[in-house]
């Protein structure tokens, strides 16, 4: 039965329109008994799927739980993905995809409902609510040398900003090296780990954090007053496969690029989605911490600062307080 119900998901999902039980039986070439008990899972499983006695079935609402089969169909005409790995509850998907790494060779993503220890940089605690955001680690297989990854963020921060701005209407910016904001407030946030040797990068695993549909006094203490989700800004909910679907989209796109073309070719544009420009910040790289302007952005992607005193300053990564 359950080669059936990945079909008839893919089926009922991609349609508008009601589809009766015997057409869904003749295309799928099984019976209506079959479609009918699959239909019955699929309830039970949480999917609402309103029947009409004339024009037969049409998926109302999905259960707010990832469903690794819709997924997969979002995923279906990405190149650069071959599959994804879909939980309810991990540790963190940045741990799972590691381990997947010793026993898979190929692209893939992790998407999990929860993580009970997400994590940001320097083990800085990651705050991931059950059914509230995309918490996602995509495992990505380029064939270059070590010192081409110090773009990649770049790359990866214009397909976040760009999702949220071009297809929810909301005015989102990039705090260099891997935040995504909605005005003064974090959205997403993201970080690019690799395993690498002499010859090159083996994998990229970039665990990805954007935050749905949480409400403002969903946020802890800590991120009460400095986080915020799409739905606050949008002002309704998202729906996260349509997000998904945008995002598997935009990164590609961007991650094709980034093998492709050098970063200056997209310098002016990612300068334009910026948000540290003409202010004066704190920066903080391991024990260096300067307060400063960001004047420009070099094309190896370090951050060029000019400290209060007037000398320049170079960042590979830094923690800025705004
Ligand atoms: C980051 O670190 O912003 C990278 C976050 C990456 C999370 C993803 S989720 C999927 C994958 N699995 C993981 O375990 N991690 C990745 P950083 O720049 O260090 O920022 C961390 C800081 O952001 C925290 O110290 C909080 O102040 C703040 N923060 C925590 N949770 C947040 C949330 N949901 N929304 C906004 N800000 C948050």
């Amino acid at each position: 039965m359950s080669k059936y119900k990945q079909k008839i998901i893919k089926y009922l999902y991609k349609q508008d329109a009601y589809l009766s039980g015997q057409h869904i039986a003749e295309t799928l070439n099984c019976s209506r008994v079959t479609v009918k008990k699959v239909i019955d899972q699929l309830r039970s499983d949480g999917f609402k799927i309103d029947s009409q006695s004339n024009k037969g079935y049409k998926i109302v609402q999905i259960p707010p739980e990832w469903q690794e089969d819709i997924v997969n169909i979002e995923l279906n005409d990405c190149k650069i993905l071959n599959r994804a790995i879909v939980q309810t509850q991990v540790d963190s998907t940045q741990l799972l995809a590691k381990s997947q790494i010793t026993h898979d060779d190929g692209s893939f993503i992790v998407l999990s409902d929860e993580q009970t220890k997400g994590r940001g940089r320097f083990n800085r605690e990651w705050s991931s609510l059950k059914s509230k955001g995309l918490w996602m680690s995509v495992v990505l297989r380029p064939n270059i040398p070590i010192h081409r990854m110090s773009t990649f963020n770049l790359f990866i921060s214009l397909a976040i900003q760009q999702v949220i701005e071009d297809n929810y209407a909301i005015k989102s910016q990039i705090k260099w090296p891997n935040d995504i904001y909605i005005g003064n407030k974090k959205v997403c946030g993201f970080l690019t780990e690799m395993i690498a040797d002499t010859d090159g990068v083996n994998a990229i695993i970039c665990g990805i954090g954007i935050n749905l549909n949480q409400t403002q006094d969903e946020f802890n203490q800590v991120n009460q007053d400095r986080a915020t989700s799409i739905n606050i800004a949008h002002g309704s909910t998202i729906n996260p496969y349509t997000f998904l679907k945008h995002l598997i989209h935009a990164i590609e796109e961007r991650y094709n690029q980034f093998l492709n073309m050098p970063f200056s070719e997209i310098k002016a544009l990612y300068k334009e989605k910026s948000m540290i420009w003409d202010k004066t910040l704190t920066y903080t790289e391991g024990q260096k911490q300067i307060k400063g302007k960001a004047i420009d952005i070099q094309d190896n992607g370090f951050l060029t600062v000019i400290s209060e005193d007037g000398e320049l300053h170079q960042f590979m990564s830094a923690d800025i307080e705004i």
